[in-house]
């Protein structure tokens, strides 16, 4: 099932009117009547919303009362008085896809997809980083965001940064829950790992034309469950979610909160404004001032965490000599 910003005009005329009447009881005829189209059409309407999980209470002789929303993520709910200039102005949602992250790359090229956002109520192919398996379950937040920024290519490691640092910000507004920032790009809550950030680019001589942030957040899923299946994959130190800590919170406030932090963010690289990502990023950062483990390739790496370079690199000292390390997996051992 897919559904995009673009259809379904009928549906959401007559939600958008069952939501703005929901203290009383509308009929068939009235629906037809106002929102002019046929009874026919208000019934099939009807029978899809509720297929989509909103609670619609009927009454003989009365008529029809929306009852609640739904959780699902979709497109009309993710836009509506979504305050963003162009991020997640049109979005895709698909109640089940392989990943979100090759729709996006599917689409990206079209200019007009700048900004377009691609989501799923679960994943049954998610991807990590370096060909990692992300377990992506109904009761996350499964999104890529199209874009084609108009920053330097040296920003590119920054981005996945400073998409953690808006995603962060969202989450303390929206659940009032802190979180700490793992370098490079993951979110944790008491050292487990929330939501993680996933960038591909296409670049074309030394210039970015699109680039994908893929993001998955744990928001209500069961976190035993995963941490069975990921026990021994690379880069894994626990599962959290955000309902755990806080239930009250609708997942579609969220996502709405981190684009509208993750377009400031944007914009301030775009203008190449970094001071000010770097230092709240270092702030909320479970890393700098650590002792860290890095794996590599050629074997560990051992050292303090010191700072992050304009860049996004972590550097850090070991036996007195500064390292700058652009990517890979690190372990915290202690302060
Ligand atoms: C990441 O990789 O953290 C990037 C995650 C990006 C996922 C989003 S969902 C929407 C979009 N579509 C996609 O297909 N992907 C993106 P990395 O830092 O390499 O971490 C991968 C490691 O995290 C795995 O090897 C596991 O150990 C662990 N992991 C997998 N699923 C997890 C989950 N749901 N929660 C916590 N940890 C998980």
């Amino acid at each position: 099932m897919i559904y995009s910003s673009y259809d379904n005009p009928g549906l959401v005329k007559v939600l958008s009117f069952l939501k703005s009447h929901n203290t009383e009881y509308l009929s068939g005829q009235d629906l037809s009547d106002v929102l002019r189209i046929s009874r026919v059409a208000v019934w099939k309407n009807i029978k899809k919303i509720r297929e989509l999980g909103y609670k619609i209470e009927s009454k003989q002789k009365l008529g029809y009362r929306l009852e609640s929303s739904t959780d699902a993520l979709l497109p009309w709910e993710i836009t509506s008085g979504l305050k963003t200039k162009i991020f997640g102005k049109h979005v895709y949602y698909f109640d089940s896809i392989d990943s979100t992250q090759n729709q996006a790359m599917k689409m990206a090229s079209d200019e007009a997809n700048n900004g377009t956002i691609i989501i799923a109520e679960k994943q049954t192919g998610g991807k990590g980083r370096l060909g990692r398996k992300w377990i992506s379950p109904k009761g996350g937040i499964w999104l890529s965001l199209i874009l084609h920024p108009k920053f330097d290519i040296s920003v590119i490691t920054l981005f996945p940064i400073a998409s953690a640092l808006a995603l962060s910000n969202a989450i303390e507004k929206t659940l009032n829950i802190k979180t700490e920032l793992k370098w490079p790009n993951d979110i944790t809550i008491k050292g487990k790992k929330v939501a993680g950030m996933l960038v591909d680019a296409s670049l074309e001589s030394n210039k970015i034309e699109t680039m994908i942030l893929g993001v998955g957040i744990n928001f209500d899923v069961d976190v035993k469950q995963i941490e069975k299946i990921l026990k021994d994959t690379p880069n894994f130190y626990g599962v959290a979610s955000l309902s755990e800590q806080n239930k009250t919170t609708k997942p579609i406030l969220l996502v709405q909160s981190f684009l509208i932090e993750l377009e400031q963010i944007y914009e301030l690289l775009n203008a190449g404004d970094i001071k000010k990502i770097i230092k709240d990023w270092t702030k909320k950062s479970s890393t700098i001032g650590q002792n860290i483990e890095l794996s590599t390739d050629d074997g560990k790496i051992k050292g303090k965490a010191i700072k992050i370079d304009n860049d996004g690199a972590l550097v850090i000292s070991e036996n007195k000599k500064n390292i700058r390390i652009t990517s890979g997996d690190i372990k915290h051992i202690s302060k």
